[in-house]
């Protein structure tokens, strides 16, 4: 080997020695940062194993990264829980584009980078992961995607045994709080016939483009019972069973009627007044939150979010897409305008991720509302009505 050839390769070994990069980069900014350790020890909950530690893109992805609890087991006992994360894949009541059945699976995947340690709110300087609720992810529902009425009875019942254990923290909440991780609308009424039990007939605030209060005779044709019950019409049917109050509303409307006169009429009876999407430029967010509080006054609330109430601009992927409405920061300051609501249940619903872009601007937006309707539950614990 001549000597040159010797002279290079010693280059080479040197300049990878100094080459080698150290995680994490011992610069003097970060050797700063040691004296304030105590102040992550909460957050972070470390006992300074990596392994352990807060990974936000390790492990299975549930929302927000939460922990998984099998809330569904045969078990009488499995880990406690304040709030649950439930997702519904079901989309067989659509009227347009299927896909919702991968909504849950979606939403958790828009939710990767919220994680409990660093979820301080920049508008409130609070962390709703770290206040008094265990708050885990259930999963999703095992429903059958060939018969509608057997997905909805599973789905009634997995809503009944999540809802029907006891909750963790005993000295705040009795009764477990879930929020939907939908799922076509449809999946809601699955979840009104459970909340039922433990809340009785609830006040819903239903954001959507639609007002899916629709007579089955004018959504449906009347072609049969089974078609009657869809995504437009179930909140017609929640009234008919007795499962809602009439102090609901509607907010974001702005798809067409089907039925000038019918349909305004039936939604009345139904128990809903409606907020437009376009009511926004007169009132303003605010105006539309002071609206929507005195409609539902100190009754139980179940908010419903049909991310379709977003413009398609903000939520592309979604089954029944209608332009000109609401942007993610209006809908966001809306929904945490409403702190100090009774809110008993929620859902996001609607999400159809193969329509989404590669920014994936609609679940961002989902896992982002599902979060502000987790803060509103946190915010304010209710009692059920054997206790109160
Ligand atoms: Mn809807």
């Amino acid at each position: 080997m001549s000597s040159i050839l010797v002279l290079l390769l010693l280059h080479l070994l040197s300049f990878s020695t100094a080459r080698d990069i150290i995680f994490p980069p011992d610069s003097s900014i970060q050797a700063n940062l040691q004296g304030h350790e105590r102040q992550y020890e909460s957050s972070l909950n470390s006992q300074k194993d990596a392994f352990a530690e807060f990974e936000k893109y390790a492990g299975l992805t549930t929302f927000a990264n939460l922990p998984w609890v099998h809330c569904l087991s045969p078990e009488e006992h499995v880990d406690g829980y304040d709030i649950a994360f439930l997702g519904a894949p079901f989309d067989t009541g659509t009227t347009a584009r299927p896909g919702a059945r991968f909504g849950p699976t979606g939403i958790r995947q828009g939710s990767r980078r919220i994680g409990a340690p660093m979820a301080w709110s920049a508008y409130t300087h609070e962390n709703t992961f770290l206040e008094w609720a265990r708050i885990v992810d259930c999963g999703d529902a095992p429903l059958t995607f060939l018969d509608n009425t057997v997905a909805l009875q599973q789905l009634v019942k997995a809503h009944k045994v999540v809802s029907g254990r006891k909750a963790n923290t005993t000295e705040v909440a009795d009764v477990p709080r879930i929020i939907t991780l939908g799922g076509d609308h449809t999946t809601t009424l699955a979840a009104l016939r459970s909340t039922i039990n433990h809340w009785g007939p609830v006040s819903v605030i239903h954001f959507d483009s639609h007002i899916d209060t629709w007579d089955p005779k004018v959504l449906g044709g009347g072609i049969s019972d089974y078609a009657g019950l869809n995504h437009g019409t179930f909140l017609h049917i929640a009234h008919e069973e007795g499962l809602i109050l009439n102090s609901s509303a509607h907010a974001g409307i702005r798809a067409p009627f089907i039925n000038k006169k019918h349909d305004l009429k039936n939604d009345k009876r139904c128990g809903f007044e409606i907020i437009t999407a376009r009511e926004i430029d007169k009132i303003g967010v605010l105006g539309v939150v002071e609206k929507l509080k005195a409609r539902v006054g100190d009754s139980n609330v179940y908010i419903s979010v049909d991310i379709d109430v977003l413009d398609p601009a903000y939520a592309p992927a979604t089954g029944t897409a209608e332009v000109g409405g609401w942007t993610t920061r209006e809908l966001l300051s809306i929904l945490d305008g409403l702190e100090g609501l009774k809110v008993i249940g929620a859902d996001v619903v609607e999400v159809a991720p193969a329509y989404d872009n590669p920014g994936e601007t609609t679940v961002l937006a989902a896992a982002e509302v599902a979060h502000s309707l987790m803060s509103l539950m946190v915010e304010t614990p209710v009692k059920p009505l054997s206790r109160r």
